[in-house]
């Protein structure tokens, strides 16, 4: 007579669950990119929130959000859209960030340790894209750090001297145009020229930014996006 394996049952249960919840995820993720390509501001804020209730993990809604801006990016690129829907785009993806905040609150036991590291941050000169670094902002926060934004389009000076006058371990810059990025190599320089790049850790980050031009560049990380830089941060701090 056949018995059940109530073993063999319940792992092809776990398996259809962990399968219908990654369609789920997806299918959300889909939606959002749609919703932001259609400039569709109403329906990008309420699938963020569904996402919320739903427990889809913050960092699949944050992928779906920022794909939906790279994918916008992409047909600027080609020509079918144009810099006022990207403006507005770029807006309400704020927003829908901004409605993820509240949920990336520290762990409180694991963050104090991180709060005596003083973190100075910044879109570099010439460069106005802020929404990558705000996400790396709110990120570091959560996770314990206390993070000094500088905000956009910040010059290499102003960077160098904030570190100074803080005492910052860390410079954490973003660049987002491939003809801004030589200003994160100016600002390791002027580290350099005025005798404190031994003292603090520079990472680096943005669209066009990748693991080879930071060691090209002498930084001493590079992530890839705001959980990462978390990670990457603990990690040339001594943690992990
Ligand atoms: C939104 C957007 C805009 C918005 C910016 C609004 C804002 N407040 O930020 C507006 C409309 C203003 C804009 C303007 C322009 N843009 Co624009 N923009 C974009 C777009 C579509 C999305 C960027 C974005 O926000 N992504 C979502 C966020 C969450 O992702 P992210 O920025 O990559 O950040 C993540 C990681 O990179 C990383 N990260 C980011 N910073 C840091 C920092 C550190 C320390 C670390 C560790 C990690 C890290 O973590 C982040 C979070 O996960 C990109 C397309 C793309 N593929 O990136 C084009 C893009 C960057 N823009 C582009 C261009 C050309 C421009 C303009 C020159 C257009 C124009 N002709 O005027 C201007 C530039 C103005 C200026 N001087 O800066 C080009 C750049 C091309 C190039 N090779 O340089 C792109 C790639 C579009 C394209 N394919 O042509 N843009």
């Amino acid at each position: 007579m056949y018995t059940p394996d109530p073993l063999k049952i319940r792992g092809n249960n776990e398996k259809h669950i962990e399968g219908s919840k990654k369609e789920m995820e997806d299918d959300l993720q889909q939606r959002m990119v749609k919703a932001i390509l259609e400039i569709d501001e109403e329906e990008t804020i309420r699938l963020t929130g569904k996402a919320l209730k739903e427990k889809i993990p913050l960092e699949k809604i944050i992928d779906g959000l920022s794909e939906g801006l790279k994918q916008m990016g992409n047909l600027f690129e080609k020509g079918e859209k144009f810099i006022p829907e990207l403006v507005i785009a770029a807006e309400f993806v704020d927003k829908a960030f901004k409605i993820l905040e509240p949920h990336l609150s520290p762990e409180e036991e694991k963050a104090r340790g991180w709060r005596s590291v003083k973190v100075v941050i910044a879109t570099v000169e010439g460069d106005i894209h802020d929404l990558g670094k705000n996400l790396v902002v709110t990120m570091l926060s959560a996770a314990g750090f206390r993070v000094i934004d500088l905000g956009k389009d910040v010059d290499a000076k102003t960077i160098v001297s904030k570190v100074k006058e803080t005492n910052a371990q860390v410079v954490g810059l973003s660049a987002l145009l491939t003809t801004t990025m030589s200003h994160q190599e100016e600002v390791i320089k002027l580290l350099i020229e005025e005798g404190i790049r031994e003292k603090v850790k520079v990472m680096i980050g943005g669209a066009p930014a990748t693991q080879s031009w930071a060691e090209r560049i002498g930084a001493d990380a590079y992530a890839e996006n705001a959980m990462e830089a978390v990670r990457k941060l603990k990690e040339i701090l001594g943690e992990g």
